[in-house]
């Protein structure tokens, strides 16, 4: 499974380094990373620079519960609800699980901006080259 974190508020890399920390607690466990880049704001353009990154990770969690865990995770990391693409201090997305598509109010896999983010498939293949 692939999962990307983004922050684009406070400290940007302290919070991606938590989320990383706080991962296997809930159930899940780190591969592979990808280098973190620093990236132009998509979708909400009038927002501040992202820290990416993308992470190989392995769980056996099935895809609803896993999304259950990582927003566990992104509260548990400080994030505040604001508006949908806007500013936020952690985002936990799910990229892909395994060969699975899955499409459920909330739950997109392959993530549905996948395309949309060059730096995201950069970054895929960033940690395929580890
Ligand atoms: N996430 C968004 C909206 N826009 N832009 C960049 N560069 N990186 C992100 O992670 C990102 C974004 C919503 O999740
Ligand atoms: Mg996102
Ligand atoms: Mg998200």
């Amino acid at each position: 499974m692939w999962l990307a974190l983004g922050s684009n508020l406070g400290d940007r890399a302290a919070y991606l380094q938590s989320a990383r920390e706080a991962l296997p607690g809930a159930g899940i466990t780190l591969l592979r990373t990808s280098r973190v880049v620093d990236t132009a704001p998509i979708g909400v353009e009038d927002q501040p620079r992202f820290l990416n990154q993308v992470l190989e990770v392995e769980t056996s969690l099935e895809p609803r519960p896993l999304l259950d865990a990582i927003k566990a995770v992104e509260r548990q990391v400080g994030r505040i609800a604001r508006q949908r693409w806007g500013p936020r201090e952690i985002d936990i997305d799910i990229l892909r699980y395994g060969g699975r598509s899955v499409d459920e109010p909330g739950l997109h896999i392959p993530h549905a901006e996948l395309q949309n983010r060059p730096f995201l498939l950069e970054l895929l293949e960033d940690v395929e080259a580890r």
